[in-house]
């Protein structure tokens, strides 16, 4: 790495020493982007580029008092995070989870707008969320809590400012209460202020869809680079939400077989094929665990995994992982788990689900990865298309939506591609996304001067 690069990492490390998630995630970028930065090392250190880059715009934190239904007040911590508008309004998601903290936040938003660069579409990157734990509460808790945290988020997005969707426990029912809370403060019919919206009010078609459809596109076109497909191999996939759901589905589209899926609390295995519609019902109807499933389909078989160094998924015989969970889901210890078993691809559905370590290890072993920013990177894009079409007033269908999602899906993998040969870094597609993505963003952010 350059002198340069290497005292920037310094010193983030020494102003950011309690967030080791978003110092993971700038210390990965910052090596991949050492071949750029060296080609122009004297401007970006006297234009302070690099320190630019690393420090969000804007951090914005605040109170969500909420009361549950016996009459109890509770108090969460409400954040949102822009971290660089330079290619368009800040676009990223909300997260609801206990884990939720300003260094989760900062990581996910750096992390947004690098993938949402890579979509060639009009959006910075930011990220949002709460310490909130939406497991367990009511309907109308839930609604509560929304509508306390936008009471607060309103005054800082807009459909030209910042514009919120769903991640980690806010789905369709959540952005519809936010939304209307939205709403009913501004007194403004402003459809393209969140998106994953419902859509009998302004959502996109395949919007539900399209993070796990795009993982796989992307898988596909990566497979097809190296003589491979998808056909008649054997996936697991951690995670049973909205990604792992819709990559699941389109796996199985394209003849491969799923056998395995989780939550936090266990995995189930089905050695004759996860039968997702099971799995639909207990997740996005029931909202129960997964061990429901061995209830309907007694031949799997349930592996706790309480107490373990990384989830029992990864133990899992396998040609293909696809880690759709969370991040830093697998360590070195699961990595070496996963090549002894012959995994020779895995795609990263969930943001920055492999350590820096399992991430060295997979490439050291040839192991070809797809990695998030570029992978998961469907969902936000095709959120851009519910912008364009709440602008257009007007709605396309699910193939037009499908269609264009599939292209930017191929035109992403063949940026990485292009990126990782131009640099001699043959199928190491993780530096070629991150290296595709910055030589955008810094376009654009030198071309509007030093802000
Ligand atoms: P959901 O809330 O729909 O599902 C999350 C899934 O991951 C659940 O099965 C959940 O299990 C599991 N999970 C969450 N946290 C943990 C944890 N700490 N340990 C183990 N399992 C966990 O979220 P999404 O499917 O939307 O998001 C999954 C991942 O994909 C996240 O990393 C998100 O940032 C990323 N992503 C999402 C996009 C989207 O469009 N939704 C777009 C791009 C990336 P449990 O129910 O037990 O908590
Ligand atoms: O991580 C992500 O890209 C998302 N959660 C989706 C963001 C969006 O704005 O659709």
């Amino acid at each position: 790495m350059e002198d340069y690069l290497k005292r920037v990492l310094e010193e983030t490390t020494k102003k950011n020493c309690s967030e080791p998630e978003f110092l993971q995630a700038v210390g990965e970028v910052l090596c991949s982007i050492s071949p750029v930065v060296k080609k122009h090392e004297t401007e970006y250190e006297k234009t302070a580029f690099i320190e630019r880059l690393v420090e969000p715009e804007r951090i914005i934190s605040f109170r969500v008092p909420w009361t549950d239904d016996n009459g109890q007040v509770h108090v969460n911590r409400g954040f949102r995070v822009q971290f660089n508008g330079s290619i368009g309004p800040y676009k990223g998601g909300l997260r609801f989870h206990p884990s939720v903290n300003q260094s989760i936040m900062k990581f996910l938003a750096f992390e947004q707008v690098f993938k949402n660069a890579l979509t060639g579409l009009p959006i910075g990157g930011g990220k949002g969320g709460s310490d909130f734990n939406p497991k367990g509460k009511s309907d109308a808790e839930i609604m509560r809590f929304c509508q306390s945290f936008m009471n607060e988020l309103q005054k800082y997005i807009g459909h030209d400012i910042d514009v919120p969707a769903g991640d980690i426990g806010v789905g369709a029912r959540e952005i519809g209460y936010l939304f209307g809370q939205y709403r009913k403060i501004r007194n403004t019919y402003e459809a393209g202020v969140l998106t994953g919206k419902g859509l009998e009010y302004g959502g996109s078609l395949a919007r539900t869809e399209a993070t796990g459809y795009g993982l796989i596109y992307f898988m596909r076109e990566m497979l097809k680079a190296n003589g491979k497909d998808l056909s008649g191999k054997t996936i697991v996939i951690s995670g049973s939400g909205n990604v792992a759901i819709y990559a699941c589905q389109k796996a199985q589209e394209y003849g491969a077989k799923v056998v395995a899926m989780s939550d936090s609390n266990g995995v189930v295995y089905d050695k004759d094929g996860i039968k997702l519609g099971i799995i639909k019902k207990i997740k996005e109807e029931q909202r129960l665990r997964i061990k429901e499933y061995i209830k309907e389909v007694p031949t799997a078989e349930y592996i706790d995994s309480e107490g373990k160094d990384y989830s029992p998924i990864w133990d899992i015989k396998a040609d293909i992982a696809l880690p759709c969970a969370t991040q830093n889901e697998i360590n070195l210890q699961a990595a070496k788990a996963l090549v002894a078993n012959g995994v020779f691809a895995v795609g990263e559905g969930a943001n920055m689900p492999t350590s820096m370590e399992a991430i060295n290890y997979f490439l050291n072993n040839n192991i070809l990865v797809a990695p998030a920013k570029a992978a998961n990177a469907g969902g936000v894009a095709t959120s851009a298309l519910e912008m364009s079409q709440n602008s257009m007033r007007y709605f396309w269908t699910f193939e037009e939506v499908d269609k264009k999602l599939n292209n930017i899906m191929v035109n992403i993998f063949n940026s990485c591609q292009a990126a990782a040969k131009e640099y001699g870094l043959g199928t190491n597609y993780v530096a070629g996304a991150n290296i595709a993505a910055f030589r955008k963003i810094a376009k654009a952010m030198r071309a509007q001067g030093i802000i």
